[in-house]
This record gives C-alpha cells, structure tokens and sequence, in this order.
C-alpha cells in the first residue's frame, strides 16, 4: 500500500483512490510516482477486469498538480515534472483494462487531465471541473492541451484553458466531458455498476478494443479501420473467444477467463 495510493480490489474491480485529502488529492511526485507504478502493475493483473479512480473525502477528485511544489521548481525541475506526469498520464491511458474515472468533487488542472486520461469518466451532480493553469501562469502541461482538444473539440477546449473558467457537472455533461452524473452518495453504485457490466464480458476482446480505439483515434479513418481489420483476428486465438461462442450456442452464461 502506498503512501498517497490506495488499491482495493474486490470482485475483478480495482478501486483506486487518491488520498491525499488535505491538499485535496494534489499531484506532487510521490502521488504520480504511485500512479505510475499502480497502473503499470493493474495492467498485467489477471485478477483485474477494470479499474475505478476516485479522490480521497467528499469534496476533489484531484485538485490540480501540486502548487507549492511548483513554486519551487527550476525550469529543468519542471521539465521532470512534466515528464513524471506524462508517464503516468500514460500509465492510466494504456493500461490493458477499461478505467473508469468517478469524479467526485473538483477535477481542476491535472486532476481534470488525469481523468482524460481514463477511458469515461461518471461524475458527482456536484463536481467541478476546470483548467486554471493560466491564472497562476501556465499551461497545462499533463496532456490538457491535447486530450482536452480532442474530447470536446478545440474550440471549446480554448475557451476553457484560454479563461481557467471553471464548469460545472451539468455543463460539462453537455460538452461531453462526462458520460453520466450521478448524486454524490450514488456516484459510486453507478460506476461499480458499470465496472461490473464489463467485466462479465470478454477481457481479452475488451482490453483489444482499448487498444484499437486508443491506437485509432488520432489517425485516419482508413488507418483505423486498417488497425481494427488487423488486430480483429487475435480475439480469435484465445480461449474467451471459444467461450463466448459456444455459451450462446448452448444457451447459457459465458464464463470467461481472460486468456
Ligand atoms: N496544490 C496544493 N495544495 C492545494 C491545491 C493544489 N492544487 N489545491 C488545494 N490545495 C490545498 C490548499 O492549499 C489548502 O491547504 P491548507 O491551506 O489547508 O494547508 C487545502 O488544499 C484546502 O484547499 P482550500 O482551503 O483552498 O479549499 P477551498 O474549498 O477554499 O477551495 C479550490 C477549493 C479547489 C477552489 C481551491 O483549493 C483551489 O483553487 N485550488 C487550486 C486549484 C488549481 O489552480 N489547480 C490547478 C493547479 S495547476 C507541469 C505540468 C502540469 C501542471 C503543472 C506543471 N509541468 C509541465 C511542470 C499542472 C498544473 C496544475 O494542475
């Protein structure tokens, strides 16, 4: 267990939290050194079919990157940091399991590019969210500028990083930053809930179409299709696969075991 990281798994969910409530889940170093490593270990778990992440108490998810940490920081310290972040940005994005973010409270600055880096994010009626790099005098540099753009469009990610504006649940469900709110106290029954459809589904074909979503999405429509057309054929080496065909065939429930 470590310091600023607790995992839980219970069953086939991990459940994530960033606990560092007192600074309101804040990225310092040691809390992205622990992502990193957790997310690299969850990803070659075989007791583990999806990943939940979550902020520590009721009121962040995670409120941005750790500013007086930042205060410290020599411009080739800050080049460090950002390359710590982007590698556990990363770590969260090309883990082999669906994860899902469940936002409950603020999700400003790196806390908002660390749950873009999950593949959907549910979130609390009350949550926050935001870029407001620019009101202390920088630009997120955690994969806003681009996992922003990407999911709401350029022109609604410059308003938001261009102001630091903060929105709220409502809105950002209706840019498209969140799939789905919930109430506070049923934010976590409704991601659970979700975690648990997946993981009675195929794990192989589901980390497959992970990987081929995240490894299309920035080419051309032609090089994804030529990706999905590719990889397609490796659902059909392993033993889920077998499974999942023959329960429908004989009329019963799969029973998958991830290879
Ligand atoms: N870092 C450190 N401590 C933080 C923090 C943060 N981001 N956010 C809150 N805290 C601390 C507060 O200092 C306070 O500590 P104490 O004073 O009790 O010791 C405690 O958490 C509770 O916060 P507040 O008292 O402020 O609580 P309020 O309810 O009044 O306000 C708030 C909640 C979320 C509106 C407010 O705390 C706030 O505005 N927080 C800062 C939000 C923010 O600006 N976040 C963006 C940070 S910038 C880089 C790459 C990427 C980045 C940076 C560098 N490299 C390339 C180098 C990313 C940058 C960011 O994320």
């Amino acid at each position: 267990m470590g310091e600023y990281i607790k995992t839980e798994t219970s069953d086939n969910t991990a459940l994530v939290t960033i606990s560092r409530e007192k600074a309101l889940n804040a990225l310092n170093r040691g809390v992205l050194e622990e992502l990193k490593t957790v997310f690299e270990g969850l990803s070659e778990d075989h007791a583990v079919r999806s990943v939940i992440v979550t902020g520590a108490g009721d009121k962040a998810f995670v409120a941005g990157a750790d500013i007086a940490a930042m205060a410290q920081m020599s411009p080739e310290e800050a080049g460090r940091f950002a390359q710590l972040g982007h590698q556990a940005m990363s770590a969260v994005q090309n883990c082999r399991k669906p994860v899902l973010a469940a936002v409950n409270g603020f999700a400003l600055g790196g806390g908002l590019e660390l749950a873009l880096s999950c593949d959907f994010i549910y979130a609390s009626e009350k949550a926050k969210f935001g870029l407001p790099e620019v009101g202390l005098g920088l630009y997120p540099g955690f994969g806003g500028t681009q996992r922003l753009s990407r999911a709401i469009g350029p022109n609604r990610a410059r308003e938001l990083i261009f102001t630091g504006r903060m929105i709220g649940a409502n809105e950002a469900l209706a840019w498209g930053i969140v799939n789905r709110l919930a109430p506070p106290e049923s934010l976590m029954d409704a991601v659970l809930e979700t975690a648990r459809d997946i993981n009675q589904k195929g794990p192989v074909a589901v980390s497959l179409a992970k990987q081929v979503i995240n490894e299309g999405k920035d080419e051309s429509l032609q090089r994804g299709l030529d990706l999905e057309r590719d990889i397609f054929p490796k659902c059909f080496e392993s033993e889920d696969l077998k499974e999942g065909l023959a329960a429908f065939l004989e009329k019963r429930k799969p029973s998958f075991k991830g290879q």
